[in-house]
């Protein structure tokens, strides 16, 4: 029987309020209206950044469903969609691509007005929500919300992807690896024969560690304060790997002595004031370019001394590795699917979806890089 037009009734995890656990609740999913697109989630990964909104960091309307790194297949559209239709497999896309504003008409921006990020309305464009629960309108998250067993979002938020792509891997190029790659390809342009660091090995910091040595890298350097997390990043390719707690001296000294004055390109994929501006002093004072992909808490600022930026230095930074995402996203999961690149490595846990609560926590202890929950 046909759901088209009706509201679901399905599993969600609403988080009421911050620093509180996820609750396994029954939500009541609307049809999408016009330009919009209910999508079943297949699969979903926990990425940092849901963390950042639990624990108070990132700021976002509750109650709401968070989740931004999924891939499901198209339930049903609403009126005037045209880019995907019932039965096609798509990934949600947190950093929208309207088409139309002037960051998507930039030849390299990617920051779509629509994201919004910064006052996030936890709403669908039109302003209000497809989510209910117990009677009471729950907010939207990222564009997103992926982790409901079904979820609506906006035409300029989702892409249809090859049939063929296996939904629980690719759904991790809906945010960490896009983003950890894109950072090194497409943000700094990792040059070949260069040096990098990469401070942070989370899914989105090993992903950049890929994108590094794509783009031929010829030392990469990885530094964390968790040691287990080595041995991943030398298999996907960190020549070095070096934990701050083992020097006396600031890291970015030791990098710096380590490299003969400093990297051509580094990266901060924690998402701490300290460790950015360690990431910007390691790298070469005359050439380095240092890009900044954690998101730090929205309170705190930085003070930096001009004269890091007058000798040459390069900072920048980036959503989403800097990727038009409705054009990107398609390419990288063929790209996938042409073994260019992996992401089984970045997969350490697979968890039914009612387990979200377990996969936070093994987020939160360091075990894991990725766990995608599946529905
Ligand atoms: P993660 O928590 O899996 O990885 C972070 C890593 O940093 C862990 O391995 C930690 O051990 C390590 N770490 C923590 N503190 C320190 C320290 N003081 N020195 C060195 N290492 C440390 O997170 P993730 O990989 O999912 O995400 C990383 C960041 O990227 C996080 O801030 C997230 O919010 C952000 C992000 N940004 C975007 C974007 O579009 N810019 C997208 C996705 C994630
Ligand atoms: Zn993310
Ligand atoms: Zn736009």
């Amino acid at each position: 029987m046909s759901t088209a037009g009706k509201v679901i009734k399905c599993k969600a995890a609403v988080l009421w309020e911050i620093k509180k656990p996820f609750s396994i609740e029954e939500v009541e999913v609307a049809p999408p209206k016009a330009y919009e697109v209910r999508i079943k989630m297949v699969a979903t990964g926990i990425c940092r950044s849901d963390d950042h909104v639990v624990n108070g960091n990132l700021s976002t309307p509750l109650p709401g469903v968070l989740g931004h790194e999924g891939a499901g297949i198209v339930e049903s559209i609403g009126e005037g969609v045209t880019a995907v239709k019932p039965g096609d497999n798509v990934i949600p896309l947190f950093t929208p691509q309207c088409g139309k504003c002037a960051v998507c008409k930039h030849p390299e921006a990617n920051n779509c007005v629509k994201l919004g990020l910064t006052n996030p309305p936890g709403t669908m464009q039109d302003g209000t929500t497809r989510f209910t629960c117990k009677g009471k309108p729950i907010h939207h998250f990222a564009h997103t919300s992926t982790f409901s067993e079904y979820t609506v979002v906006d035409e300029i938020s989702v892409v249809k992807i090859d049939a063929a792509a296996p939904l629980e891997k690719v759904c991790l190029i809906g945010c960490g690896f896009s983003t950890g790659y894109g950072s090194a390809v497409k943000v700094a342009k990792v040059t070949p024969g260069s040096t990098c660091a990469v401070f942070g090995l989370g899914g989105v910091g090993l992903s950049v560690v890929i994108g590094c040595k794509a783009a031929g890298a010829a030392r990469i350097i990885a530094v964390d304060i968790n040691k287990d997390k080595f041995a991943k990043a030398k298999e996907l390719g960190a020549t070095e790997c070096i934990n701050p707690q083992d020097f006396q001296k600031p890291i970015h000294e030791v990098l710096k002595e380590m490299t003969g004055g400093g990297v051509d390109f580094s990266f901060e994929v924690i998402g701490r004031i300290d460790t950015v501006m360690e990431a910007l002093s390691c790298c070469h004072e005359s050439y380095g370019t240092s890009v900044i992909v954690g998101v730090p808490p929205g309170s705190q600022n930085l003070s930096v001394s001009p004269m890091q930026l007058l000798t040459g230095r390069t900072w920048k930074g980036a959503f989403f590795g800097g990727f038009k995402s409705k054009d990107s996203v398609p390419k990288l999961v063929a790209d996938f699917m042409a073994n260019k690149f992996p992401l089984n490595p970045l997969i350490t846990h697979v968890l039914p979806f009612e387990k979200i609560n377990e996969g936070f926590d093994l987020l939160r202890s360091g075990k894991s890089i990725r766990t995608v929950l599946t529905f």
